[in-house]
């Protein structure tokens, strides 16, 4: 196996806190890949007060999706700006029709699924404190900051995401169940999902990395 011609072009699909900022992170450190993170775009434009963002928030803090023919565009443009190189996409697709249409534009080569179970999930983003400006992610008790509730880099303090309340964490669960698992239907018929089972990001980490470097070396 080796690179295909169009580059590495990847995905990480996962529940809603199963680690896949976490993981990405080391991924794109390891294989050289730019980040895409659908979840952290649509956090900057609100930030920025964008219409976009202002749009997308009434969705995102209730837990919901925002609508498809806003992400299609929002991701076809980031994609659209990184031209040939190499990247993996996290938090996007996750509805059936993102998937069909990111696969008639940017072909997709490698779908790594984190499964970690809903228990795990709901005990840890419980903890999850956020830099915004960067999204450095920390944790609590996995990975605290080395001042309570300050970014490591810069200093400044950290936030929890609106979304991270119980009942919007629920409601992230449940349509991750029901609109994002034909998403990964979608991709195991193509025969390029591969799943990876665990509760520790840490532990999970090196098979990905080992079925990564497999597929491209
Ligand atoms: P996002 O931003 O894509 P989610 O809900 O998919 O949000 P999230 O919450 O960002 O996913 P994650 O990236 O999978 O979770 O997980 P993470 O941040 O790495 O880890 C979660 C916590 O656990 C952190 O505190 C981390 O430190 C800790 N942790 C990690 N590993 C371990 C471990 O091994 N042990 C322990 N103890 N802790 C660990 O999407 C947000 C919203 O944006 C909209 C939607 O409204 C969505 O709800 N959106 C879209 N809408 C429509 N279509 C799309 N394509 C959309 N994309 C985003
Ligand atoms: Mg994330």
């Amino acid at each position: 196996a080796s690179v295909p011609p169009q580059g590495i072009h990847a995905l990480i699909i996962g529940a809603p806190g199963s680690g896949k900022g976490t993981i990405s992170n080391w991924i794109v450190r390891d294989f050289k890949l730019q980040h895409v993170s659908s979840g952290d775009l649509l956090r900057d434009h609100m930030r920025r007060g964008t219409p976009l963002g202002q749009e997308a928030r009434s969705f995102m803090e209730k837990g919901d999706l925002v609508p498809d023919q806003t992400m299609v565009g929002l991701i076809a443009s980031e994609l659209k700006a990184l031209g040939q190189g190499n990247w993996l996409l996290d938090g996007f697709p996750r509805t059936l029709p993102q998937a069909e249409t990111l696969q008639k534009e940017t072909p997709v080569n490698v779908v790594v699924h984190l499964d970690v179970p809903f228990e795990t999930i709901i005990g840890r983003v419980k903890d999850r404190w956020v830099h915004p400006a960067s999204g450095r992610i920390y944790n609590t008790v996995f990975n605290p900051p080395k001042e309570p509730f300050q970014d490591d880099i810069t200093g400044e303090p950290l936030i929890q995401r609106e979304d991270d309340k119980p009942e919007s964490v629920q409601n992230r669960l449940q349509i991750f169940s029901d609109s994002t698992q034909p998403v990964l239907d979608f991709y195991d018929k193509m025969g390029i999902l591969k799943v990876f089972h665990g509760t520790e990001s840490k532990k999970i980490y090196p098979h990905v990395q080992k079925y990564m470097h497999e597929k491209f070396q």
